[in-house]
């Protein structure tokens, strides 16, 4: 089986309402080691650049409103099929769709503040890593 690594991010919803443990508690719970993390608030600049993938989807100003509305905490988990067990535990986007007992079903306040991030693939978790995190600010 494969370790991997992937990028995490409990977004301000959750730092508002001190949800950090509860949510880390699941993550570890899940098997996933954090083996990076810090708290950031990120500037409008830097939410852009993050999120622009999204940036021709129609909630891309909001979701980047938000995601610099207060500080978020950014981290790396690493375990054996980090990116899909991340998503796994994560829930649907909209948490109404979520399924029980997942992150998103028990803490989102909404498709928007919805409480975490997680990376989709892969790919797309080397490129965020490398985007928050320095290799020497990982440890295993
Ligand atoms: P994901 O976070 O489950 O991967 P994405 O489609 O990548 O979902 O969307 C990125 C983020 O944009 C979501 O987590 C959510 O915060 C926000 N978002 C997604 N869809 C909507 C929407 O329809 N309205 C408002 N915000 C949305
Ligand atoms: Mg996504």
């Amino acid at each position: 089986m494969t370790q991997q690594r992937t990028l995490s991010i409990l977004k301000p919803d959750a730092t508002r309402r001190n949800l950090t443990g509860k949510i880390n508690s699941l993550i570890e719970g899940a098997g996933l080691k954090i083996v990076a993390q810090k708290r950031l608030h990120l500037s409008k600049q830097q939410a852009e650049a993050f999120y622009a993938v999204h940036k021709e989807r129609p909630f891309f100003g909001e979701l980047v409103d938000f995601m610099i509305s207060g500080p978020v905490v950014v981290q790396v988990l690493e375990g054996e099929n980090a990116v899909q067990k991340n998503r796994d535990i994560m829930g649907a986007t909209d948490p109404k769709k979520a399924e029980p007992h997942t992150i998103r079903a028990q803490f989102a306040e909404s498709i928007e503040a919805n409480s975490v991030h997680g990376s989709d693939s892969l790919e797309n978790a080397k490129q965020e890593i490398s985007f928050f995190f320095a290799g020497i600010e990982i440890l295993p």
